[in-house]
């Protein structure tokens, strides 16, 4: 496998909790993430909305295995499983818990409370948060203005919070939330379409809703270590070993959308919303 982190990326991530990847994906490939997203029925049929305290709508369409489509050999790329290996605690194998293909429409995109991921992989009862990770790819810019993803810059380093139900979402505890706020940096990470944003388990984020004209569209992947084994999970693609494609793939394949077959959760199904 190539070596994507240097020492100086890697010791980034574990001080801040989040390491931003400029151009981990180029043109050609991010526009034919996009081109492909956008068309694909099979995701559009597999969305869902989640709503936000005020009642606006983000969508998403969330599945566990990856595939041979564009997504799953960008979650597959060498690259993308590379980094991911140098971040995470241990040595077992890397797998993938899911994707997601987020899509926060301009104008009715709603707000993401403040939250850790492993606050809602808690209760699949995974036990080593140090053990999971998401990469975000922006598939369109992402800034203020359409509401790109919000961190607390140092807050994986507090541990798990206690999360509670905010509306159709899970949010952390507001009061410890404001204590993270008194001594630690909160950043808005803008990114160009292409760049990729790589964020510990219990690193805290939110965002806000997309007021702008233009769309906010990304893929985020979440892996796994295969030692991390979840005790409520129904998937078993977060303890399979990912089987990595060279990253030449997601543009010399024919491969386009998701199959119609694909592990996608459903709304009904998903009691914690993710
Ligand atoms: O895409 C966003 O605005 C927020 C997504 C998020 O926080 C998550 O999926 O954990």
């Amino acid at each position: 496998m190539n070596n994507v982190l240097n020492a100086e990326q890697i010791a980034a991530y574990n001080n801040d909790g989040y390491l931003i990847i400029p151009r981990f994906f180029n043109e050609q490939e991010v526009e034919k993430l996009y081109y492909v997203a956008t068309e694909d029925d099979t995701i559009s049929k597999n969305s869902y909305d989640v709503n936000d305290q005020s009642g606006k709508k983000s969508k998403l369409a969330l599945w566990f295995t990856p595939g041979d489509d564009v997504y799953g050999l960008l979650t597959r790329s060498e690259r993308m499983v590379n980094a991911v290996d140098k971040l995470l605690d241990g040595d077992a194998a890397v797998c993938h818990f899911h994707s997601k293909l987020m899509q926060k429409e301009s104008r009715v995109g709603g707000a993401w409370e403040w939250h850790q991921d492993y606050g809602y992989w808690y209760k699949n009862e995974f036990l080593y948060p140090d053990q999971m990770i998401s990469v975000m790819i922006a598939i369109t810019d992402a800034n203020k203005q359409n509401g790109c993803l919000q961190v607390i810059k140092g807050s994986h380093k507090m541990g798990r919070i206690e999360h509670g139900f905010a509306g159709e979402q899970v949010g952390a505890s507001q009061h410890y939330v404001d204590l993270a706020l008194k001594t630690m940096e909160l950043v808005y990470v803008e990114l160009k379409a292409g760049d990729a944003l790589i964020f510990h388990s219990n690193l805290l984020h939110r965002s806000e809703a997309n007021l702008s004209d233009n769309a906010r569209w990304s893929m985020i992947s979440c892996y796994n270590r295969q030692s991390n084994i979840p005790y409520n999970e129904s998937s078993t693609s977060c303890i399979v070993p990912l089987e990595t494609v060279p990253d030449e793939a997601l543009l010399n394949s024919e491969t386009t959308g998701i199959a119609e077959g694909a592990d996608f959760l459903s709304k009904e199904t998903d009691v914690s919303l993710k």
